[in-house]
């Protein structure tokens, strides 16, 4: 698992990643945490030559390391921890675990973007900056602690490095002064270890208004969520750009899991209170990703759910992709969408139980929800009308 402390790593990282891939013969991580997946920085690029692959195309057979049945697995388990203690070995050496010796009163072990922080925090205190948080370069770490006057290990939330270190023997200070919840700061690094307190230099006013995440202004999603409360059910989320149904005005979903589980909670939670129709909001990228197999299993358990796909051409939330609805694909090229009403069909919901309308048509949507809701069965309602975002982007 390699762990990029900026833009930069995080470019050069991937390359290394499908290099350690090849040479290993492993599955590798990237681990960019939120705020190097959050942050924008200048990247150097490789020029075309180096980036090029050196990787044959194709796919050599060999159910052996890819058909894991037990009597494969066990023999295949034996390659793994062969190639692990051969990992553990190349990060002794490996560049993606530095050194920086300064100061020797302080040591930091650290990675990601916790580096970056204690660095601005602790500028002359000597570092290890470990890129390949697994496995750990054991004698590297042993090495450094013992050549520094007192060490720290500073890793956002969960002491993964520090427990490893400490399971060495190595005397190292970790969460007895860094909290496990929350993202660090240089202000709160130079706090925990140099005693000081950081001057805010601009410090904020505290009397601006709280703003709440909320759905734009003519968002199709709106228009469900300002009915659907007066249905005086359980509604089950999912998640997308429809999730901030959830804030007020409309506090219109009451649990919100992963992609898909809107319409598998539903069905869990129908066990417990039979008397009363669900619904379930998803939207179509999720309704497509992992919302399907959810109503397949509601159908043939003949649950009684009202799922509502709402349908606004695009996947909002992670950039404005195309899905399975739209008819493109992300190459641009004409393909054919999944028909719902067929779909419906085939999963074994009826024409009375199917409904199909347009998002900004208000009355509509809510017969049809009077109607579907009025049914004791499974039924299937898309609301369907572009984000006004995505309308806007494709000058629509
Ligand atoms: C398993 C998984 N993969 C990816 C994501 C990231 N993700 C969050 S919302 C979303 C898509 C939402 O699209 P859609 O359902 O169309 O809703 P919209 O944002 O368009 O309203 C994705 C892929 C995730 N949360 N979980
Ligand atoms: S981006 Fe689109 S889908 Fe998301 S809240 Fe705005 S209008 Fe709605």
């Amino acid at each position: 698992m390699l762990e990029p402390s900026s833009s930069q790593e995080a470019y050069d990282f991937v390359k290394m990643a499908f290099e350690l891939s090849e040479t290993f013969d492993t599955p590798v991580f990237l681990r960019p945490t939120t705020r190097i997946s959050h942050s924008k920085s200048v990247v150097t690029l490789d020029d075309g030559a180096k980036t090029q692959s050196k990787v044959s195309m194709g796919f050599d057979p060999n159910p052996q390391k890819f058909v894991m049945v037990p009597g494969f697995a066990r023999k295949r388990h034996f390659a793994v921890e062969d190639r692990m203690a051969k990992l553990a070995e190349y990060a002794e050496t490996s560049p993606l675990n530095v050194i920086e010796m300064n100061d020797k009163k302080i040591g930091i072990i650290t990675s990601g973007i916790s580096y970056m922080y204690a660095k601005e925090a602790c500028p002359n205190a000597s570092f290890l900056k470990i890129g390949m948080c697994n496995p750990l370069p054991k004698k590297k770490i042993i090495d450094f602690v013992n050549s520094v006057d007192k060490c720290y290990v500073v890793e956002e939330l969960d002491p993964f490095m520090e427990m490893e270190i400490k399971s060495y023997g190595c005397k190292v200070i970790g969460k007895e002064l860094f909290p496990i919840t929350g993202e660090f700061s240089p202000d709160l690094i130079r706090e925990k270890i140099c005693g000081e307190t950081a001057e805010s230099a601009a410090p904020i006013a505290d009397n601006i208004p709280v703003r709440l995440p909320a759905l734009c202004p003519g968002c199709p999603h709106r228009t469900v969520y300002s009915l659907i409360r007066k249905y005086n059910t359980i509604v089950t989320g999912d998640i997308g750009c429809y999730t901030l149904g959830v804030m007020p005005p409309f506090r219109a979903i009451d649990t919100c899991v992963d992609m898909g589980a809107s319409i598998t909670v539903a069905q869990g939670m129908s066990l417990s209170i039979p008397n009363k129709k669900m619904i379930a909001v998803i939207g179509d990228s999720t309704f497509a990703h992992s919302g399907i197999t959810g109503l397949v299993n509601a159908a043939f358990n003949k649950k009684k759910i009202l799922v509502i796909v709402m349908d606004n051409w695009t996947t909002a939330m992670t950039g404005m992709q195309v899905n399975p609805f739209v008819g493109e694909t992300l190459q641009g090229q004409q393909t054919t969408p999944v028909n719902y009403k067929k779909l419906a069909e085939a999963v074994g919901i009826d024409d009375d139980n199917y409904a199909m309308v347009d998002a900004y048509k208000k009355d509509e949507v809510e017969a049809a929800i009077d109607r579907l809701m009025a049914k004791d069965s499974l039924s299937l309602l898309v609301v369907k009308a572009p984000c006004v975002i995505y309308k806007r982007k494709k000058k629509l």
